[in-house]
């Protein structure tokens, strides 16, 4: 197809590397974990987005590798952090294909638990969440025995299948940028400020994703949100500018 034609042109022009995007804790006021988020370098220094490239390799059935591949860069990046004395928790985005594949999910795991001390996460869409519900729930009972918190990503998009948060046991729901931009009516605003209030009741820590100004910023955090993620706090920095651009947000 084209796009997996494209995928692979950029892939032979281009280097794979990480961006990291701070998240904050509203109520301690600190940066408490960043989100890895893949992208490609190219030789003028120019970043692709994943939206390129990702889902073409994906449909290939390149998931699975190319999550292990990040896990690996992931836990390159932070012994470099950690000898410059630097420490943060990391959140993983993993495909659908991860959770289904045993011999990647149980090396991806094993790369993981290397790191238990430092905390890492995985993020997963509700998409790759409703399909074999059994299978899911076992993999993320071993992720969460081991210390990985799940987070549900791009909550609110697609459609939304509730039965993830009785099938599966998940620590964090993050609240897609697109719910926030509806809450500049009125009734979005309530939509919002109720979505929220029921995931905390259930017991979910609620992050808010794409906050991109001070105006929206102090609507999430009236709705009680305990996490922000987004612009307002800090767009995503290379790998090499973490350990000083989370310095200077504190
Ligand atoms: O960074 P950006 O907004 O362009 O990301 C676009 C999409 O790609 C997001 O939905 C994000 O979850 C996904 N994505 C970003 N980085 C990774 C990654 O390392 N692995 C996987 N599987 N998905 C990623
Ligand atoms: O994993 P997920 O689908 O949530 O990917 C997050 C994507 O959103 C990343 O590609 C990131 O570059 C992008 N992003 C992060 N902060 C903001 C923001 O404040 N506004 C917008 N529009 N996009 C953002
Ligand atoms: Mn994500
Ligand atoms: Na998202």
């Amino acid at each position: 197809s084209r796009r997996a034609q494209e995928a692979l042109r950029l892939l032979q022009t281009g280097t794979l590397c990480m961006h990291y995007q701070p998240k904050l804790d509203l109520q301690r006021g600190e940066i408490v974990g960043l989100e890895a988020l893949l992208r490609l370098r190219l030789a003028d220094g120019s970043c692709v987005e994943p939206g390129r490239f990702l889902p073409a390799l994906e449909q290939a059935g390149f998931g699975d590798m190319l999550d292990l591949w990040v896990v690996r860069q992931v836990t390159d990046d932070l012994r470099r952090w950690h000898a410059a004395g630097f420490e943060t928790r990391v959140a993983i985005n993993l495909s659908a294909a991860t959770l289904g594949e045993e011999e990647a999910f149980d090396e991806i795991l094993a790369t993981m638990l290397g790191f238990k001390t430092l905390g890492l996460e995985a993020e997963l869409l509700e998409s790759s969440l409703i399909q074999q519900p059994e299978l899911v729930r076992a993999r993320l009972g071993r992720l969460r025995e081991a210390g990985v918190r799940v987070n549900v990503d791009d909550f609110g998009t697609g459609y939304s299948n509730l039965t993830v948060f009785h099938n599966a046991a998940v620590d964090v729901v993050k609240l897609d940028r697109s719910l926030l931009m509806a809450a500049a009516e009125p009734r979005g605003a309530a939509l919002y400020r109720e979505v929220c209030a029921a995931m905390q009741r259930l017991g979910y820590e609620v992050l808010a994703e794409g906050v991109e100004t001070a105006e929206e910023g102090e609507f999430v955090a009236a709705c009680g949100v305990a996490l922000v993620q987004g612009w307002w706090i800090s767009r995503p920095l290379e790998a090499a500018a973490v350990p000083a651009g989370v310095a200077a947000l504190a």
